[in-house]
């Protein structure tokens, strides 16, 4: 197979000494297995995004097919003789010429094929497609806007900055407001030229016969009628390129010029008065061509030239290096064409050297020294003839000129002076320089470029390696791995670090879990939907309260109150306060009675109802702690539950822990629901019909009662909340106590006892803010909303102070109603953002236990792995197996390139020794 290969091989690069072939030969094959290696790994790799690795090797096993054609683009400026000179190359008259700005339309490949005959022979044409149409819109939409940024997108508009640049330098007449002014112009030809195919408006074969010549010309020059700007049959943007198919010539000897396996590229001439022109030269030039025939016009060697030089460079060679710049350098054969014009006058030799010395510059630092002024050997510089050389040819293979094409040759004749006339045309030929052209072409195609072929497969080798390294180590990174140890010493390591590593990780998505659930929280305790369902509950209490007290009140008017009231023994406040108020109010035993079963009944509503919101709270959390899953999670996250479970407090394992930080959340709510009503409901004095017992004595003891009734909740309440102790409400407890100071009643006989109550209510009330204060909770309260709400408590009370002193209770039933009214709307608000604020508050603490739980979880594990517990390490490897087996794979990636690689280098060392 190698010696068959190498046979072939041998065959193909007779033109090279054999023994350099044969090394090159076995460069290739290296280069051959490593890219087969590299295709293997590279086929196999999941997980990972190789595609661009993929497409190196594509372009490698490319430049590694040495049989392939080898593809030579033809550019230069518009009307240099381009089309001539390949016409001339090929000695047929194929591809349209003529004077004039902008005749070749598109991209033109010209290959021939043996086994092809010349009846056979076909253009084939590729039209561009509706999505290739659609991106270039797509791209320029932004094209209004201005600048060049917004033009690099369009990769005409690109290939045209690249021309103004270097044109700006040379005063071209480019700008670029041109471009800006050309494209949405072009795209809207583009686009109309395709959608009149599409519809099948004319017809387009996708095929012709190579002497289809008229049809063929008509359709793919820029400059025929067809084409024509108001053509209705304008073709030519939609043509992405032909295809000319040759016969091959297979004479042993061959006569005329002719390149071996090579595909030649035409190309619009570079003029510009269409930016499709760039686009083309610029595919052309990217599509990176195994040579490069750059034509300069001899009789205006001016701006054109160097304007092509600079799009060379700004298209071609701007991300080269200097080594690429180099092989790229000696792929370049530069034609100076039409010289004949220098002959009879037409050009400038100082101009021409001028540009053509500016040129090489361009394209490498020594292109001038070596290529143009250097040995015979490298010379890639010509002065050519291109149309004299076509005219010989076809006198030479007796083809018959036209009578314009007759005047030309003659005019030549006389341009280089007599000589036997039969002699002429081979003469001429040889004058022309385009025989020694292809020469120098076939040399260079045979010869460098097998080491050039060579070098640049490696080089696309090289970076399909590098590519691949640098996914996989990307990738290992996400899994945490930084470095790829290869030692079997490490493993030990290795496990432990891993490990650590998964722990590390579930400790992150317990974190994150928490989160969600913080969120989760926040926004539905801010949702309408909780607020109106906590206002409708605090509605239904409030109204219970009401008319439970109503109750009371009349059966207290009409004597049938019964005081059943030691069943809820614990009424130490109102006990307390009766005597210090009613003992004074002369209506000995009566508010006692009232005020104990209104007490009363108050508890019990509130007991009961409180724990209805409680519930519709704490359900709520449930149900989210359940829909995350959080025990779920915890418990995923315990690799080794006895041993863990052991080393947590009262032998509890972290799911349990948290259970009960739940039950005392839930408790501790309750709760909190209950004192938060308490206080709420309380401020809200209770509305009674006191219009019917006017005349009774008693009415009045009821009204004096029921006034007393704020203050004394209001006492009975801070009393009640500094028991449970949850919040620094030093804020509304200042509030409280000075409301209660100026709200208990004083009468002239009470003025001597004044001092004495004053400090009473003082002393109980710095004991609660100590306790307050002591208690060190970080709680913080809306203080806008709760100082607003006392401070228009506040505005009225005075007033019923006022009252109650002055004995006039008509007024009181009033004043009491407004304050129902008032305090009613004041207390659903107040109540909802405390039971909300302690809510979260809770929510807090449940979420420190939580978080303290998994880390302690946490740490556990990283002690038993520290420690080298084999069970919890098995159990965490087998938990993440899947990623443990990706990151291996990854790993065997990276070991197969190193294989590979030192492959390479081991016979690389082979070789130098
Ligand atoms: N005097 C002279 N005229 C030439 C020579 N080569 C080509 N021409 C003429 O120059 C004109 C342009 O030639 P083309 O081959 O069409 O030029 P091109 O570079 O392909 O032009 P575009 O397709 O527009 O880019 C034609 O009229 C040719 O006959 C030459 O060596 N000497
Ligand atoms: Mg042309």
């Amino acid at each position: 197979m190698s010696n068959q290969e190498k046979q072939s091989w041998l065959r193909w690069f007779k033109g090279l000494e054999p023994e350099q072939a044969e090394a090159e030969f076995v460069e290739w094959e290296k280069l051959k297995a490593r890219k087969r290696e590299l295709q293997l790994l590279v086929d196999k790799v999941e997980g990972v995004n190789v595609a661009t690795a993929k497409q190196y090797l594509r372009n490698a096993e490319q430049k590694l097919d040495y049989k392939r054609n080898y593809r030579i683009a033809v550019i230069g400026e518009s009307g240099a003789g381009k089309s001539t000179l390949i016409n001339a190359i090929l000695g047929r008259n194929l591809l349209p010429t003529e004077t004039g700005d902008s005749v070749t339309g598109t991209e033109v490949r010209i290959s021939s094929y043996e086994g092809i005959d010349l009846s056979s022979e076909k253009v084939k044409l590729s039209f561009e497609t509706g999505d290739s149409f659609f991106i270039e819109l797509i791209n320029s939409i932004s094209l209004s806007s201005t600048g060049n940024k917004l033009l690099e997108k369009d990769t005409s508009a690109e290939a045209a900055i690249g021309i103004i640049e270097s044109a700006t330098f040379e005063n071209s007449n480019k700008t670029a407001d041109w471009i800006i002014q050309r494209l949405p112009e072009e795209l809207l030809d583009i686009a109309r030229t395709w959608e009149a195919i599409n519809q099948s408006n004319y017809n387009i074969r996708k095929e012709y016969g190579i002497d289809e010549r008229e049809e063929l010309d008509s359709l793919l020059k820029e400059s025929s009628a067809r084409n024509d700007l108001n053509s209705r049959e304008r073709v030519i943007p939609a043509i992405a390129y032909a295809e000319y198919r040759l016969a091959g010539d297979n004479r042993e000897e061959k006569e005329s010029i002719s390149l071996e396996h090579v595909e030649i590229i035409d190309t619009p001439g570079i003029n510009a008065t269409t930016l499709r022109h760039y686009e083309i030269l610029l595919k052309v030039v990217r599509s990176k061509p195994d040579a490069v025939v750059l034509v300069v016009r001899a009789d205006r060697p001016g701006a054109k030239a160097i304007e092509m030089a600079h799009l060379l460079e700004n298209m071609l060679l701007s991300d080269f290096d200097a080594s690429e710049k180099s092989d790229f350098a000696r792929k370049v054969f530069l034609v100076v064409n039409r010289a004949d014009q220098l002959l009879s006058g037409q050009g400038n030799r100082d101009a021409l050297d001028k540009a053509i010395k500016r040129i090489c510059d361009i394209i490498s630092k020594d292109y001038w020294d070596i290529y143009t002024r250097g040995m015979e050997d490298n010379k890639r510089y010509f002065e050519a003839m291109s149309l004299l050389s076509f005219l010989a040819s076809q006198k030479i293979n007796n083809h018959s000129l036209s009578e314009e094409e007759e005047n030309i040759y003659e005019s030549q004749v006389k341009l280089f002076g007599s000589k036997d006339a039969d002699k002429l045309p081979d003469w001429f030929n040889e004058k022309s320089e385009i025989p020694a052209l292809v020469k120098k072409i076939n040399a260079f195609l045979s010869k460098e470029r097998v080491g050039l072929m060579l070098r640049e497969a490696k080089e696309y080798l090289s970076l399909a390696e590098r590519y691949v390294e640098t996914v996989c180590l990307e990738k290992l990174k996400q899994y945490g791995i930084t470095e790829v140890d290869s030692a079997e010493e490490e493993e030990e390591r290795q496990i432990q670090i891993r490990c650590k590593r998964f722990l590390n990780r579930d400790q992150e998505e317990l974190e994150r879990l928490i989160k969600s659930l913080k969120k989760d929280i926040e926004q539905w305790i801010h949702s309408k939907e909780h607020k109106s369902e906590v206002s409708k509950q605090l509605n239904v209490i409030f109204s219970k309260l009401e008319k439970e007290l109503e109750k009371v009140i009349s059966e207290y008017l009409n004597g049938s109150l019964q005081d059943n009231t030691q069943a809820f023994p614990e009424l130490p406040v109102v006990e307390e306060y009766y005597y210090f108020i009613g003992g004074k109010s002369g209506t000995d035993g009566v508010p006692s009675k009232l005020l104990r079963k209104v007490e009363w009944k108050f508890h019990e509503i509130v007991e009961k109802e409180s724990k209805h919101i409680a519930e519709y709270y704490t359900s709520y959390f449930s149900s989210l702690i359940t829909k995350r899953e959080v025990n779920k999670q915890l418990k995923g996250k315990s690799y080794e539950q006895d041993y863990v479970e052991k080393l947590f407090e009262g032998s509890l394992s972290p799911t349990q822990e948290l259970r009960r930080k739940q039950i005392e959340f839930f408790a501790d709510y309750e709760s909190i629901c209950r004192w938060n009503l308490m206080y709420e409901l309380v401020k809200m004095p209770i509305l009674a019909d006191f219009k019917k017992s006017e005349a009774s004595p008693l009415a009045s003891s009821v009204k004096e009662a029921m006034s007393t009734l704020i203050p004394i909740f209001g006492l009975a309440v801070t009393e009640a909340i500094s028991k449970t102790a949850t919040a620094p409400w030093s804020v509304f407890l200042d509030a409280i106590k000075e409301i209660l100071e100026r709200q208990i009643p004083k009468s002239p006989e009470e003025k001597a006892s004044e001092d004495k109550e004053v400090t009473k209510i003082a002393d109980l009330f710095s004991s609660l803010e100590d306790s307050f204060i002591n208690s060190g909770n970080k709680l913080t309260i809306d203080n806008d909303s709760l100082s607003m709400s006392i401070l228009s408590a506040e505005e009225l009370i005075p007033e019923i102070g006022q009252l109650i002193n002055n004995r006039e209770f008509d007024k009181i039933s009033v004043v009491v109603k407004q304050q129902f009214i008032l305090r009613y709307g004041l207390a659903i608000g107040t109540a909802l953002t405390f039971l909300e604020r302690l809510f979260q508050y809770e929510f807090g603490k449940y979420c420190i236990a939580f978080e303290s739980v998994s880390q302690r979880l946490i740490e556990q594990h990283i002690s038993f792995v520290n420690a080298g517990n084999i069970d919890i390490r098995k159990k965490l490897l087998k938990k993440h197996s899947i990623e443990q087996g990706e990151i291996k794979k990854i790993i065997g990636y990276l070991r197969s390139l190193e294989a590979i690689r030192t492959q390479t280098l081991d016979s690389s060392f082979a070789e130098t020794s």
